[in-house]
């Protein structure tokens, strides 16, 4: 009733003109504008009907079509257990064997008269309203309305790197949305909306703390607290994860080890688990960050991550648990390849783990970077599930200052042949288990929500949140129709609009690139914080956090050599891909400098000599960078006006850090190819050491 009285109070302050503050993200429900449609609408939607049993998801499901269609069609829409001759909304369960033969899938049609929901869970059903609605947001005629999807991925998680103080390890939207202080006693009214929210693009399960674990989140304290979160996502269908620190015995009981072969140690987290069920009944499982960047795991007791993921495993296992294990180590030997490292560990490991264990390797074989080839692991380890962990929140892409819509991102990684099993073995068929076999699948993303009022610091990047999660559900889906949905639903649906939108979202990922990293380069911001360009970083803990170890810019030329004639990680990937990457000449110029180390003056097949195509490059992101700003100022005055100004604001930045970017790339770059940039380009007016003062500055204490 509360949540109703909220939506209706602001509806009204809509009406009365009052601005957005993009709290409501694409579940907006605002008045359909359009007269003609609203009538069809009103007179097609009189009533709604559960025509299955009641149970929590259901609840969900009729609540969120009563709050939505009060909003979409400005009157009320009530449920009612009548059947009617016309115009209702029927949910009802569907038997096993019918069109719908999956327990996650919907089917929402219209008929003569009435419009059905049709699933064979409740589940189902709660997905299927929310389609409906998202139909209804995007002013789609009702005469066709015919909607069928079933989830290709079985376990869509968000990640979020939140730390018991609040504060979020690389979260650029304000603190943590757990209020850990409050709970159990206090639940924030927003775990609700999370969890809508979620359920809206379909995720289902979130792990709610950083992977660099406290051990506190697994005593009982913090289980209950945990619990009071896992009752409230429970009723959207989401699963709640724990990420664990390996330690947790010595910290918590004062355990002398956590050697994962010692009895006592296994018993612990078998009676840990127990205790963690009796709480959390549909509890979903562990995430574990072990011997990397310096958290504890199995290999400080000289035992595999094997040894400690199946320990884990087994005390889950009888629950129904899972563990997904993370494939991000690269502890071995600074000077080797780190692209190699985190390969070299787990594949032979293959074959080693428990049925309940996935492990989850990051899209990219060095760090979140704006553009990564795809991880070596996949493809390479056809006996273990491999879950993809994308990163949403925006590390290494400008934090929450830069736009940058990162479907396209996701899905050149989705797309990427492996080859592993011929042709057709790509990284989406891997990780949905089909080119292996694997009912057990996952993906993962890192979250970027935190406590500012539109969740996510820039609203644009509210699309990487839902886009995120219509990937996972379909990583088929075209990243077009995604941003279309997403626009629609959040800032306008006026035709001509969403296409200007569209166009800068299409682009902004490449235009991004093209102004940090282009042609392949990565891992070339500015030292720990990852903000701002700092490519001649030299110096650092260990080599491989620097810049110069990955760009290796001297006086012949530029890029890392990963070929058989350099660090050889080339030779991870399968034949066919080597193929296509090992020679120069061939490589698509996005890969070229992650394995080739290119002269200056090398012409490619742009007709550009690489010094050149990099000016090129640079000067052609910012300007793009700048023309969405332009483009955006197009709308003025015709999108709400506190969004309006709050992305323009956004792209002011954005156009003045691309600048920032060009400028300090390509000045320190040409300290090595003692190349002019070419006259045709706007002169650069400041000099290399004020632009590494500027980066200095944000990493000031
Ligand atoms: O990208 C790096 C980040 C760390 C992060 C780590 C990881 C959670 O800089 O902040 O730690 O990756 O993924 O474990």
């Amino acid at each position: 009733m509360k949540y109703l009285s909220f939506f209706i109070f602001s509806l009204v302050m809509q009406a009365a003109g009052y601005a957005d503050d993009g709290y409501r993200l694409w579940l907006k429900y605002d008045l359909i504008e359009d007269p003609a449609l609203l009538k069809m609408y009103r007179s097609g939607i009189r009533s709604i009907r559960l025509q299955a049993a009641e149970t929590a998801l259901t609840a969900s499901a009729v609540r969120e079509l009563t709050t939505g269609l009060m909003g979409l069609l400005g009157k009320a829409i009530n449920s009612t257990n009548k059947p009617a001759s016309s115009a209702q909304i029927i949910l009802s369960l569907s038997p096993p064997g019918g069109v719908i033969n999956h327990e996650e899938g919907y089917r929402v049609v219209k008929d003569k008269s009435n419009i059905r929901i049709e699933a064979l869970t409740d589940r189902g059903l709660l997905y299927g309203s929310f389609a409906l609605l998202a139909y209804l947001q995007q002013a789609r005629p009702l005469h066709a309305l015919h909607l069928e999807s079933s989830p290709k991925i079985k376990l869509r998680l968000l990640n979020h790197w939140d730390n018991p103080n609040g504060t979020i390890e690389r979260g650029y939207a304000g603190s943590s949305l757990w209020k850990w202080y409050d709970l159990p006693d206090q639940p924030d009214p927003r775990y609700r909306d999370y969890a809508r929210t979620n359920a809206s693009i379909g995720i289902n399960g979130t792990v709610v703390n950083n992977v660099n674990a406290s051990a506190r989140f697994l005593s009982r304290e913090y289980l209950v607290k945990v619990a009071a979160l896992a009752s409230i996502f429970r009723q959207y269908g989401i699963k709640t994860y724990l990420s664990i620190r390996f330690t947790a015995p010595t910290y918590l009981d004062g355990f002398k080890t956590a050697d994962p072969l010692d009895p006592a140690v296994r018993q612990w987290w078998k009676e840990k688990a127990g205790e963690i069920y009796s709480l959390i009944p549909d509890f979903g499982g562990f995430l574990v960050k072990a011997n990397s960047e310096g958290e504890p795991g199995p290999q400080d007791y000289n035992r595999t991550h094997a040894d400690g993921a199946n320990m884990l495993a087994e005390a889950l296992a009888t629950h129904g648990g899972i563990v997904m294990w993370r494939a991000f180590v690269y502890k071995a030997n600074p000077n080797n390849d780190r692209a190699s490292e985190s390969y070299n560990e787990f594949k032979p490991l293959d074959g080693q783990f428990l049925d309940n264990v996935l492990v989850q390797v990051k899209n990219g074989p060095i760090d979140f970077q704006p553009r990564e080839p795809f991880h070596p692991l996949f493809g390479a380890m056809p006996r273990t599930p491999l879950m993809m962990e994308f990163q949403i929140t925006q590390e290494y892409l400008g934090f929450a200052t830069h736009w940058v819509y990162l479907a396209n991102m996701f899905k050149e990684v989705l797309d990427s042949d492996t080859y592993s099993k011929g042709p057709g073995s790509t990284v989406a068929r891997i990780i949905d288990g089909t080119v292996d076999r694997h009912k057990l699948n996952g993906i993962a993303g890192v979250a970027n929500t935190g406590s500012d009022r539109n969740w996510c610091g820039h609203i644009g990047n509210q699309a990487n949140w839902y886009a995120f999660g219509r990937l996972a559900w379909d990583p088929d889906l075209q990243t077009g129709f995604i941003a279309e949905d997403w626009i629609r639903m959040t800032l306008t649906r006026n035709t001509a609009d969403v296409d200007v939108i569209k166009k800068i979202m299409m682009d902004s990922h490449e235009a991004c690139v093209d102004y940090m990293t282009p042609l392949g380069l990565h891992h070339i911001m500015g030292e720990s914080i990852h903000f701002g360009p700092q490519p001649w970083l030299a110096r650092s803990g260990r080599a491989d956090w620097t810049s110069t170890y990955y760009h290796r810019a001297d006086s012949i030329g530029l890029g890392f050599d990963r070929t058989e004639g350099g660090s050889k990680a080339i030779g991870l990937y399968a034949p066919e891909v080597q193929a296509q990457w090992k020679d120069p000449e061939t490589i698509p110029l996005k890969y070229l400098l992650w394995f080739h180390h290119v002269n200056w003056n090398k012409k490619l097949n742009t007709g550009n000599t690489l010094w050149e195509e990099l000016c090129k490059r640079y000067y052609s992101g910012a300007d793009r960078a700048a023309g969405f700003l332009k483009a955006w100022q197009n709308l003025q005055g015709r999108l709400d006006p506190e969004i309006y100004s709050a992305i323009e604001g956004k792209l002011k930045r954005q156009g003045w850090e691309a600048e920032w970017w060009r400028d300090s790339c390509l000045l320190y770059f040409q300290t090595f190819s003692k190349l002019p940039i070419p006259g045709s380009y706007p002169k650069i007016n400041r000099s290399l050491d004020e632009l590494k003062q500027l980066v200095r500055l944000y990493q000031m204490r």
